[in-house]
């Protein structure tokens, strides 16, 4: 017997946005918030509502994340009645790699879902920080007696652009939908995340590909489709914190308002945790020349210097006479002696040389994974 919901998460786009940060790690691997990876907010929205079968699409440099996924463990996704798998690219009897646009990659695991078995498929991005209860999103989707149901959401007109835009009815009934318009003629957006009746969007996906209409986007091809042939599609209307956290700046942006203890995302809600895996490392210390405000601290820190209005991760080290203001510096790096880092993003196991300045002036400053700068003096 089949299962009624199957979680799929996309977790395959290059993010070339993000630029140094996922030249080595896909994006929804991408660190977030101190402690967690991109990837565990859409991974914790599942488990906590309900969602326990999971597939995560990768593509493109999915080893950090097929790490961190592991066997669903951190997630209670290894259970009896549960569980997440990756799916990676493979050739096809086509003689095609690479998952193309986003409904490709989910016609290139049919075999997979019909396996499942499910009445719906759920379908999110991996690289959305949010809280949201998908079995919610069902319910309207069942009252509504959907064919599809697109989660919504109000943005600033003058950045509408950037996104699926739409029209509704009194019924919340959606009667025109545009992927990324230049003259956005709503400010109601697509969030990216959609309810699709399986049986349904087979039909549609197979039946493009038969007949020479690939549908390669659910943006781009499959949504207008079904509004086109008169499917019931419905809007489902989020409010609370959500970001697409797919640019430096939007990254910045949020892990700065992740420093906010009355951020509207909170993070402590005991009724809907984010589960992440966790190495154990030592407690942080903090000695007694240092000084630090306003910031959050990972285990394993060392902290020396100033640390102002930040976010240290895990194992991070920081040398005496070192500022650090409106910065995030990922786990496992090392920075030393008299350094000045403003307004920045600093990578995994990034080494920062004594007397280095990473100053961010009007955009923010990046330091890749690994990346070296400068020399240490002392390194320990
Ligand atoms: P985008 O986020 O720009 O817009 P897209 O680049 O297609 O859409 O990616 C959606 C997600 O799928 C991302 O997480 C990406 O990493 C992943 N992805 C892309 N191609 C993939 C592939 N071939 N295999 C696996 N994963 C893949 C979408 C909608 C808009 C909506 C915004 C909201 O198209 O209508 O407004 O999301 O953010
Ligand atoms: P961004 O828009 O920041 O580059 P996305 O994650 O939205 O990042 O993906 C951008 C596009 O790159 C997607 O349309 C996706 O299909 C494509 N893409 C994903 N993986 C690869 C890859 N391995 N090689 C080339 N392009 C890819």
């Amino acid at each position: 017997m089949g299962i009624e919901m199957l979680g799929l998460i996309l977790a395959g786009g290059q993010g070339t946005r993000l630029g140094k940060l996922t030249k080595d790690i896909a994006k929804p691997a991408v660190p977030f918030g101190g402690r967690y990876r991109i990837i565990d907010f859409a991974l914790s929205n599942c488990v906590n509502s309900n969602v326990k079968n999971v597939g995560v699409i990768t593509q493109y440099q999915p080893l950090v994340l097929n790490a961190h996924i592991g066997n669903g463990a951190p997630w209670g996704l290894n259970g009896v009645n549960s569980g997440v798998t990756i799916l990676q690219p493979y050739s096809s009897q086509d003689g095609s790699k690479w998952f193309e646009g986003t409904s490709h990659a989910v016609y290139q695991n049919i075999a997979y879902i019909d396996q499942q078995d499910p009445e719906y498929v759920l379908i999110l991005s991996g690289d959305h920080i949010y809280k949201m209860d998908y079995e919610a999103m069902l319910e309207s989707h069942k009252e509504h007696d959907a064919s599809l149901t697109v989660s919504v959401m109000e943005v600033p007109i003058e950045e509408a652009s950037r996104f699926g835009i739409m029209n509704t009815d009194e019924s919340d009934r959606i009667i025109e939908f545009e992927e990324k318009p230049k003259e956005p003629k709503s400010n109601l957006a697509s969030m990216g995340i959609y309810i699709f009746n399986w049986k349904r969007l087979r039909e549609v996906l197979v039946n493009g590909y038969a007949k020479g209409n690939p549908m390669e986007d659910f943006g781009g091809d499959v949504i207008p489709a079904y509004i086109e042939s008169g499917e019931n599609v419905f809007a489902y209307r989020f409010k609370g914190y959500w970001k697409d956290v797919g640019t430096i700046d939007s990254l910045h942006q949020s892990t700065m308002e992740f420093l906010d203890l009355n951020m509207e995302l909170d993070i402590k809600d005991k009724n809907w945790r984010i589960y992440s895996r966790n190495d154990i490392s030592a407690p942080q210390f903090v000695t007694e020349q240092a000084e630090v405000k306003d910031s959050l601290i990972g285990d394993g820190c060392y902290v020396n210097g100033k640390v102002k209005h930040s976010i240290l991760s895990q194992n991070v080290h920081v040398q005496g006479g070192t500022t650090i203001e409106d910065s995030f510096i990922m786990s496992g790096s090392y920075i030393g002696e008299n350094v000045t880092i403003k307004n920045a993003i600093i990578g995994e196991n990034a080494k920062i040389g004594d007397n280095v300045e990473i100053i961010g002036d009007g955009e923010v400053a990046v330091i890749g994974h690994g990346e070296v700068k400068g020399e240490h003096k002392n390194e320990q």
